[in-house]
């Protein structure tokens, strides 16, 4: 009986982990918070993460490969967005966005995200209070803007949050992505960059992967490129 006890509570802890992640599924824009999905793509991995650094699943999240049944949303360089999950986000972790300008020739919804393609728009790391206690902020709806200085055209739009709460290397930091299909309008005239490839753009020797946030935690680099200025 013991060892079937053992199991069971295995078991349930296995279930309660597997159907309890957060999934990025909706975008707020304009006023108007709009279904799951309609212009989100969706994955086929219900709540899991994504951890083999190599993956392309890095870039869109599993069975996100292209967007042939999602929607794109016209949006204004310069307007702010939120990006909304089904539950809040509970694994201590950066939130970062990623934009990826869609090839010529090609559309939102076609478009794979290879290539050395991905910038990134805004990180959302820990804050530290006096004392060095982190601060991670923890939600269910993240909000940013499209940069004013984005030209105008197809982008994929790329939610990462990197979950880091079973340190490196007992453990293994956890990626939950989404990306949602846009077309920039009244854009600027920016050059965004730098430019990096996903995957390529992480490693596990970045600082802000290996890190063990329940030791002498004092400071974080959120992994990945430098946030563009977005001028
Ligand atoms: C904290 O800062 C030090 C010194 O700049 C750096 O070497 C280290 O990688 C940083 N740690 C993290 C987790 O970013
Ligand atoms: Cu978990």
């Amino acid at each position: 009986m013991k060892s079937f006890t053992a199991l069971a509570l295995g078991l349930s802890t296995l279930i309660s982990q597997s159907s309890g992640h957060y999934i990025f599924q909706k975008l707020t824009y304009g006023g108007t918070l709009y279904p799951v999905y309609q212009y989100i793509r969706p994955n086929t991995n219900n709540n899991s993460p994504v951890t083999d650094l190599a993956s392309n699943d890095l870039r869109c999240n599993v069975g996100g490969g292209t967007g042939t049944g999602t929607k794109t949303i016209s949006v204004k360089a310069g307007d702010a967005f939120s990006i909304n999950a089904d539950i809040a986000v509970y694994h201590q972790g950066p939130v970062s966005l990623y934009m990826a300008k869609v090839p010529s020739g090609s559309t939102a919804a076609a478009f794979d995200g290879s290539g050395k393609v991905w910038f990134k728009i805004q990180d959302i790391g820990p804050t530290f209070d006096a004392s060095g206690n982190a601060a991670w902020q923890l939600s269910q709806t993240y909000t940013s803007k499209f940069p004013a200085g984005l030209p105008s055209g197809d982008y994929l739009l790329r939610t990462q949050q990197l979950a880091i709460h079973n340190p490196w290397p007992a453990g293994i930091p956890q990626f939950y992505i989404s990306c949602t299909q846009v077309t920039v309008t009244n854009g600027g005239a920016g050059t965004p960059g730098p430019l990096v490839s996903i995957p390529g753009a992480f490693s596990s020797s970045d600082p802000g992967y290996t890190v063990n946030i329940y030791n002498n935690f004092k400071n974080y680099t959120v992994p990945g490129p430098t946030v563009w200025n977005g001028k």
